[in-house]
């Protein structure tokens, strides 16, 4: 594999670019494997570098029904955060952020990660107490998150409207917190899983999951049968059909949640700003769109788009929080289909089916996880028991109860 550097970048200037190598291969499947990961998006591609990173399990297949990152990996708003409330989900999000610090330098892939801070808006008695809540909770944690009081942050956002339709009373901010390039990393991901020997097929759909009883065998793809040890389901909004072909039930709802951007104008805004109440958050991108995203369209289904009354709520509110907005033209919009769990936390387990795994209920917030579910996720299929960080997230917890709540720190999306 080409290293990338300065000296690569200037030795294929020299031959007009036309000499670049092909990021990864284009295999036709094999008729065996002792992994096959099903879902070719940030988390299934993570999985199998982790796989052979972690545990030297190169023999694997990540089969995507589309393109690589064509999923909700490249349809999020990229945000990356660590502001959980509770331990468990605070103490993954966080180990996540660790990986995103070194991520460029290990996949030698520029995944821009940018550690701008993220501010979650208060407006009311009820948001001061629930931020309060999580700011207290995440300090205990030793994640760092600072209150900012109306004059904090007029001095950080200087655009923001405090005195908007509902008056901006403080925030809490994370500073280690910021985005990253959404489609770099399915892209490192997969330029560093292909080098290690992982076959990525794309435009192949798998359309049934093959068992011996209860033990998992294979799955039936466009392309033929592909035999397996082991199926690992990475498949976010189209989960609950892979489960349906394995026979087993999943606590999932697939809604759309959408997000637009505009034309790119000039930095403004180098901090990303959430608004739990009024259901909107902005950044600017390194190109200088305004990414806007919204809240989950409430409705079930499986159609990318979303409803209009979604757009218009959400444009009318950061309109009145940044007025300066007013008259900047957007350019695209688009919906991704989220897979929402009851207690809004992901679902990384073992199955009552042997060899069959599933990695899932991200919903609104799995971007930030990518490189951590990636990490988790290969151990508890190398290993066949979980990492320690993902044990509280089995599927037992809907039968012990012992759920892990963060509809509130799920924030905006939700
Ligand atoms: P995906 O990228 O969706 O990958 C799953 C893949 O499985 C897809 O490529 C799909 O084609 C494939 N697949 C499905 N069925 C089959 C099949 N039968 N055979 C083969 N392949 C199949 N998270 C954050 O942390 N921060 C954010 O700011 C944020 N914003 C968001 C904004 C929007 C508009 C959306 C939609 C989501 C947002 N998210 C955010 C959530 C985040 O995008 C997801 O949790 C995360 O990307 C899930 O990654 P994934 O790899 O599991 O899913
Ligand atoms: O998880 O922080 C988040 C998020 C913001 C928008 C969508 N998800």
């Amino acid at each position: 594999m080409m290293k990338y550097s300065i000296f690569s970048i200037v030795r294929n200037a020299m031959s007009y670019h036309e000499r670049w190598e092909r990021q990864w291969r284009s295999p036709d499947p094999r008729s065996e494997y002792d992994v096959v990961i099903v879902g070719g998006g940030g988390h299934g591609l993570a999985t199998a570098y982790y796989l052979a990173k972690n545990h030297g399990i190169t023999n694997v297949a990540v089969v995507e029904k589309g393109w690589l990152g064509g999923g909700n990996t490249a349809r999020n708003t990229t945000i990356v955060r660590s502001s959980y409330l509770w331990e468990e989900s605070a103490a993954l999000y966080d180990a996540g952020i660790k990986l995103w610090e070194n991520l460029s330098a290990e996949l030698n892939y520029n995944v821009m990660f940018s550690q701008r801070g993220v501010v979650s808006l208060v407006h009311s008695q009820k948001d001061f107490r629930d931020v309060q809540r999580r700011m207290h909770a995440n300090r205990l944690l030793g994640i760092d998150v600072e209150y900012l009081d109306r004059e904090a942050l007029k001095r950080e956002i200087p655009i923001l409207n405090l005195d908007c339709r509902f008056p901006v009373w403080g925030g809490a901010m994370q500073r280690k917190a910021g985005v990253a390039r959404h489609d770099a990393v399915a892209w490192g991901y997969a330029r560093a899983a292909d080098r290690a020997g992982v076959d990525i097929i794309q435009n192949c759909a798998v359309l049934g999951i093959e068992r011996n009883g209860d033990q998992v065998t294979g799955v039936r793809t466009e392309k033929g049968t592909i035999k397996a040890r082991k199926v690992a389901v990475v498949a976010a909004g189209n989960t609950t059909v892979l489960a349906d072909m394995a026979g087993i039930r999943l606590p999932l709802e697939s809604h759309p949640l959408q997000a637009l951007v505009s034309e790119p104008i000039k930095p403004v805004l180098d901090t990303v700003v959430m608004s739990n109440a009024v259901h909107a958050y902005i950044s600017q991108s390194d190109k200088g769109d305004l990414v806007i995203g919204a809240g989950a369209d409430q409705y079930v289904g499986y159609g990318q788009r979303g409803s209009f009354q979604t757009i218009e709520s959400t444009v009318t509110a950061i309109v009145e929080m940044f007025p300066v907005f007013s008259r900047v033209r957007m350019n695209r919009q688009w919906g991704g289909i989220v897979d929402l769990s009851p207690d809004s936390c992901p679902i990384i387990t073992k199955t009552p089916v042997k060899g069959l795994y599933f990695n899932c209920g991200w919903g609104t917030g799995g971007f930030k996880a990518t490189p951590v579910s990636g990490m988790v996720f290969a151990h508890t299929v190398a290993l066949d028991r979980p990492h320690g960080l993902n044990a509280p997230f089995g599927l037992d917890r809907f039968t012990t109860g012992r759920l892990i709540d963060e509809y509130g720190a799920a924030n905006v999306a939700h």
